[in-house]
C-alpha cells in the first residue's frame, strides 16, 4: 500500500477528470489517496475510505493584492507529506503545481517522490511564453519522474525547453463503466431530433484553440448533404461568436447548443459523429470517451490527435482547418450505413485495446514503484 498525493486542477477539465479518476483507481488497489486541491474534484462522486481530501485555503489579507494561491498550496503539499507520510506527490502540470510541489518538498522534513503529469497548456502555451518558460524547465526537471499524455507532448515539450530528461508516454483512459454506449431512445426526441438524422458532437471549452468556426463550418457543408444535427456542449470564451455565426449562416434549428453537461456519456449515446478541429491538442480525451461509446471522430492533425484517432478505421484526420475534407469524410462514413457500423466497432475495440484504464493505472503504478526503488 503507497500514500499518494494527487494535486490538480479539480473543476471540469480533461486533467482533472484523470487525476481524479487515477485516484479512484488507485485507491480500489488498495492505496491510500489524499487529493491536495483548491475544492473538491468534480468526479468525486461516492465515498472511498481511503481517499482523503485536503482544501487549499485562501486568506484573503488586506496586504496581499492578490491572494497567494501557489504559496498556500505549496504549505498545505509540506504539511500534507509530513502528517501523512506520502511516499509519492503526483501533480497534474509542471506550472504551477510541479513548482509548488518542489517547494513543498524542500519545506516538508519527510522525504517524497514528485511525479509530474504534463497535460498539455503548460508547455504548448505557456512554454511558448518566455516569462515562465525557465520555470517550466526547473519544474520538470527536478520532478523525480515525468510523464506526459502523448508522444507528441514528449516532443514539443524536448524541442521547446531543450530537456533531455526522460518523459515517459503514460496515455489517458476513460472509466469504463461510465462512457459505454446506452439505449436511450428517448433523448433525440426530447431533444427534437427526427430518427432519420444523423447527430454530430462536439464538446470543449470553447477556447480559441477549439477551433469551434472550423467545426460550425464543417457541419454547415455535412447538413447540405445529410439529414444532421450538431450538439455543440460546453462553455467558454468563443460561445458567443459561435452563436453569432450559426445565425448568420441561417443554421439556428439545427445546431443545439446546450452548454456545460454533466451525463456526458448519455449524449454520445445518440451521437454518430464526433468532431474536434483543434489547432492545439495534446491528447483529445473527449475523443476517448466519444469511441469509448462507440463514435467513430473525425480530427485535425495536430498534437496527440493521430495518436488518438485511426486515420480510415476508428475516424478521420484532416489538416488544420480543412473543412471541406473533413465534411466529404463526414458524408462519406454517414452516409453509409456499413461502414459507420464498422467504424464504430473499430472505435470500442481501439478504446479498450489500447487505452484501457487498467492498463494506464499498472503502468503509473509501475512508475511509482520504479521512483521509489530508485531512493
Ligand atoms: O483542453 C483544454 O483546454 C483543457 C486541458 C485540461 O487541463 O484538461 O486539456 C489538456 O489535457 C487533457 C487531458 O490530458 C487533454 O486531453 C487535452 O488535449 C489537453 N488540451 C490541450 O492540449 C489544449
Amino acid at each position: 500500500m503507497k500514500k499518494i498525493g494527487i494535486t490538480c486542477y479539480p473543476t471540469v477539465g480533461g486533467s482533472g477528470i484523470i487525476a481524479t479518476e487515477l485516484g479512484m483507481l488507485m485507491a480500489e488497489l488498495g492505496n491510500e489517496i489524499h487529493f491536495i486541491t483548491s475544492s473538491l474534484p468534480f468526479r468525486l462522486n461516492r465515498v472511498y475510505p481511503s481517499i482523503y481530501y485536503h482544501e487549499v485555503e485562501l486568506n484573503h489579507y488586506p496586504v496581499f493584492q492578490y491572494p497567494p494561491y501557489d504559496l498556500a498550496l505549496a504549505n498545505k503539499m509540506a504539511e500534507v507529506i509530513d502528517r501523512e507520510k506520502l511516499d509519492i506527490l503526483h501533480v497534474h502540470y509542471a506550472m504551477p503545481h510541479a513548482i509548488c510541489a518542489i517547494l513543498a518538498r524542500d519545506i516538508a522534513e519527510h522525504d517524497v517522490k514528485i511525479v509530474t503529469t504534463l497535460h498539455g497548456t503548460d508547455i504548448t502555451v505557456l512554454g511558448i511564453d518566455h516569462t515562465f518558460k525557465k520555470m517550466i524547465k526547473h519544474g520538470i526537471e527536478q520532478s523525480d519522474a515525468v510523464t506526459a499524455v502523448s508522444k507528441s507532448l514528449v516532443d514539443q515539450t524536448k524541442d521547446m525547453l531543450g530537456i533531455t530528461k526522460d518523459i515517459h508516454v503514460i496515455y489517458n483512459f476513460v472509466n469504463e463503466e461510465e462512457y459505454k454506449k446506452k439505449e436511450l431512445t428517448t433523448i433525440k426526441e426530447q431533444y427534437g431530433i427526427e430518427p432519420n438524422e444523423k447527430v454530430i458532437i462536439h464538446i470543449s471549452n470553447f477556447r480559441k484553440v477549439k477551433r469551434i468556426f472550423d467545426v460550425i463550418h464543417t457541419f454547415n457543408k455535412i447538413q447540405s448533404q445529410i439529414d444532421t444535427k450538431l450538439l455543440l456542449i460546453g462553455d467558454g470564451p468563443e460561445y458567443a461568436e459561435a452563436f453569432q455565426l450559426v445565425s448568420e449562416l441561417g443554421l439556428q434549428d439545427s445546431i443545439l447548443f446546450l452548454g456545460k453537461q454533466k451525463n456526458i456519456s448519455d449524449l454520445l449515446s445518440i451521437s454518430d459523429l464526433k468532431l474536434l478541429m483543434s489547432e492545439k491538442e495534446s491528447f483529445g480525451l473527449v475523443l476517448l470517451e466519444a469511441m469509448s461509446c462507440r463514435v467513430p471522430c473525425i480530427g485535425t492533425n495536430v498534437g496527440g490527435i493521430p495518436e488518438v484517432i485511426r486515420h480510415n478505421e476508428t475516424g478521420y484526420i484532416v489538416e488544420l482547418g480543412e473543412t471541406d475534407k473533413a465534411a466529404s469524410f463526414a458524408i462519406q462514413l454517414l452516409g453509409n450505413e456499413a461502414l459507420l457500423e464498422k467504424f464504430s466497432r473499430n472505435a470500442l475495440t481501439h478504446a479498450r485495446k489500447n487505452f484501457h484504464s487498467q492498463e494506464i493505472v499498472n503502468q503509473y503504478m509501475d512508475l511509482y514503484n520504479r521512483v521509489i526503488s530508485h531512493s
